[in-house]
């Protein structure tokens, strides 16, 4: 398997936290899908990464399909419960962490992307307003438990792990740390397992 993406990339990362957690091999391929000759169109009708290319050139994309995928290959280190309330919880809690990405990075692309006369404040206030509403979401789902979906480590962890690691690295103001203590200790545990320590947002 072939997996297309960037070293920044938060929804790249969940992929590549998860294949390192199931230990299966893939080769990694860096595209830069903001340079203006990137070939990811031709893989992805969606132009974006994550993409998976399957061996018999077969394209798997979005993170949250690559995943589930993954999850299925072999039993080892089982991220997605089998079925029921367990199953869609975890799911949720990665829409979730997934969705104040979605909103964090349309502000990013408002801001880097469109010159400054032309940026909506409106428009970011209100992608603002998800980003932190999601925080508080996630962190009063967390509470003490020891791991989002309570004392195993899930696919809900590494999602989490992965949006919390990409708003340090490109919103550096959103002190989330000090605002929510239980989110901070979820992410310095997960920050020391390989898979995190590996793929540390560039
Ligand atoms: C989001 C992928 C995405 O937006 C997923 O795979 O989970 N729901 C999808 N990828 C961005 C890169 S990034 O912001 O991490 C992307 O490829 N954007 C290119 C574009 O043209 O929007």
């Amino acid at each position: 398997m072939k997996l297309i993406g960037s070293l920044a990339s938060p929804y790249v990362r969940k992929v590549r936290v998860v294949f390192a957690e199931k230990k299966l091999d893939y080769t990694f391929i860096l595209e830069d899908v903001w340079a203006a000759n990137t070939t990811i169109g031709q893989t992805s009708a969606l132009g974006k990464v994550p993409a998976l290319l399957m061996d018999d050139g077969s394209v798997l994309f979005d993170s949250r399909v690559i995943v589930e995928y993954l999850d299925t290959l072999t039993p080892v280190g089982k991220l997605i419960p089998a079925g029921g309330r367990e199953r869609s919880s975890v799911k949720c809690w990665e829409a979730l962490a997934d969705g104040v990405l979605d909103a964090a990075v349309l502000v990013r692309l408002e801001k880097t992307l469109r010159p400054e006369q032309q940026q909506s404040p409106v428009w970011i206030a209100r992608q603002m307003g998800k980003v932190h509403a999601g925080l508080k979401q996630l962190a009063d789902d967390l509470g003490e438990k020891p791991f989002c979906a309570g004392n195993q480590y899930t696919l809900a962890d590494i999602a989490v792990g992965c949006m919390l690691g990409w708003l340090s690295f490109r919103f550096p103001e959103i002190d989330w740390r000090e605002d929510y203590h239980n989110l901070r200790r979820l992410f310095e545990k997960l920050s020391e397992r390989p898979s995190f320590k590996d793929t540390v947002p560039q």
